[in-house]
């Protein structure tokens, strides 16, 4: 009997997402196992994972703490509704959560998605005003370059022009801060880049335009990393908080790709130190073994909701699959491997060693930027003339070709590995890099 992993599926029927599919099928390239650091072709060719998945992978793949769990949950009780209906691990996973999200961010409603995330965070502001009287607060501030997914509410407040122009008018009633990347002044920053604070200023000028008054919330990704690695200027964030708060508007801080130890903390909140009223999460937060997400609330605005409700149901929101059995099992091993193995911590003392690497590419072929942060990777390249992506395209093509995984986002190498990378790994992956961009037009 043929070996299922090694047979070649019809590729017809799936419409992939974000993939040109034409390129794709007509030269595909498969995965068909994982563990720890490497996905596996159909033939059992290693692939080195530069990207944990899509940002998510932390704990590296199939590990078998959270394989168990899910398997173990699946046989247990596979579905619960948590609507006006309870089951013990949904309660116990918020919990947990909630002991590592900042101080007084300890709300979490639970979703299945960065998107979902964020959406639910966005009608949770909104409806925040509402209930409190504020009803005139409606306008939704997010940041050119922005990625907050792909619902309305994430493509309305997100400022990727092509996740945007085809989906008619949008939300009403948003307005955009500037972006913070500015490759004249900060090109191979290494870390935090020098220039830019002032740019959180633009909320004061959106707030004297429309008045604080009708401003439901702000939302920005700590760093920025669908966009290509945009590390926030040294005191950015800070000033955008100091802004937020003087106004009394709600922070949002997407941190969807930030979270599970991506920054070399639990969340960049704490990276930073500066603390938003609400945190998205996904990705990370199963290890992406199950999909989930979740906003983590502040006490403050949840209390507020409690206290203000003029009908028993506080939020008129949630999902089939709100604090799926499944996706908690997966959630609460994710963070036992996570504590066990000090993987947050392991990726702040990683990241000097990170950091050297990749700007050792500062001198590769094509290369125009170098960014990082945690263990967060950027590596942009000078467009091919008149072909946008084209040439990150052929690289991402060349390392995997070379059997190493890496993403691209527009002409930039986005890299996020797994927390358990190694050292020696770290070396593969830059030299891989190095070799590609040198073999490539
Ligand atoms: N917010 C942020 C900051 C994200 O990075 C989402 C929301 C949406 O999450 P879902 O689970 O709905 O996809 C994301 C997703 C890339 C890439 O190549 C990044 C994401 C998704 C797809 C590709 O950088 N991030």
């Amino acid at each position: 009997m043929a070996d299922a992993r090694n047979a070649t599926p019809d590729l017809d029927a799936f419409w992939m997402p974000f993939t040109p599919n034409r390129r794709f099928k007509a030269d595909p390239r498969i995965v068909a196992r994982a563990e720890g650091m490497y996905y596996f072709s159909p033939d059992g060719r290693p692939i080195l994972d530069g990207t944990a998945g899509l940002w998510c992978v932390n704990a590296g793949h199939c590990r078998p703490k959270i394989v168990e769990a899910i398997a173990r949950q699946a046989g247990e009780m596979d579905y619960a509704t948590s609507f006006n209906l309870g089951h013990p691990k949904a309660f116990e996973f918020a919990t947990r959560l909630a002991e590592l999200t900042p101080q007084g961010l300890d709300r979490i409603f639970f979703v299945n998605s960065g998107s979902e995330a964020v959406d639910t965070a966005l009608k949770i502001a909104l409806a925040y005003h509402r209930a409190k009287g504020n009803g005139a607060r409606t306008r939704l501030i997010g940041r050119e370059r922005g990625y907050h997914g792909v619902g309305f509410g994430g493509i309305s407040v997100g400022g990727i022009v092509r996740n945007r122009m085809y989906f008619g008018s949008l939300l009403t009633g948003v307005d955009h801060l500037p972006h913070t990347h500015n490759p004249s002044r900060n090109a191979f920053s290494r870390g935090l880049p020098e220039h830019g604070a002032d740019l959180a200023d633009a909320l004061e000028a959106i707030v004297g335009l429309h008045d604080a008054s009708t401003i439901a919330a702000v939302i920005v990704e700590p760093v920025a990393g669908s966009a290509g690695v945009l590390v926030p200027p040294k005191g950015y964030l800070e000033r955008l908080r100091a802004i937020c708060t003087s106004y009394d508007i709600p922070l949002i801080f997407d941190e969807v790709i930030t979270g599970f130890g991506r920054t070399g903390a639990a969340f960049a909140a704490e990276r930073f130190g500066v603390t938003p009223d609400m945190i998205t999460m996904a990705k990370g937060m199963t290890n992406a073994a199950v999909p989930m997400g979740a906003v983590a609330v502040s006490r403050a605005i949840h209390d507020s909701m409690m206290e203000h409700a003029d009908v028993p149901i506080e939020l008129f929101h949630g999902y089939t699959y709100s604090g799926h059995p499944l996706a908690c099992a997966a959630g609460l091993a994710a963070l036992d491997v996570y504590a066990e193995e000090g993987l947050f911590a392991r990726a702040a003392a990683l990241s000097p060693y990170w950091e050297a690497a990749l700007h050792s590419l500062q001198d590769a072929r094509h290369v125009i930027d170098v960014r990082n942060f945690g263990l967060i990777g950027g590596v942009e390249l000078e467009p091919t003339p008149g072909k946008p992506t084209e040439r990150a395209l052929k690289a991402f093509e060349a390392c995997f070709d070379r059997g190493v995984m890496v993403r691209t986002t527009g002409d930039i190498i986005a890299l996020s590995p797994p927390l358990i990378i190694e050292e020696a790994q770290i070396d593969r992956l830059v030299e891989t890099i190095r070799d590609a961009l040198a073999r490539i037009d």
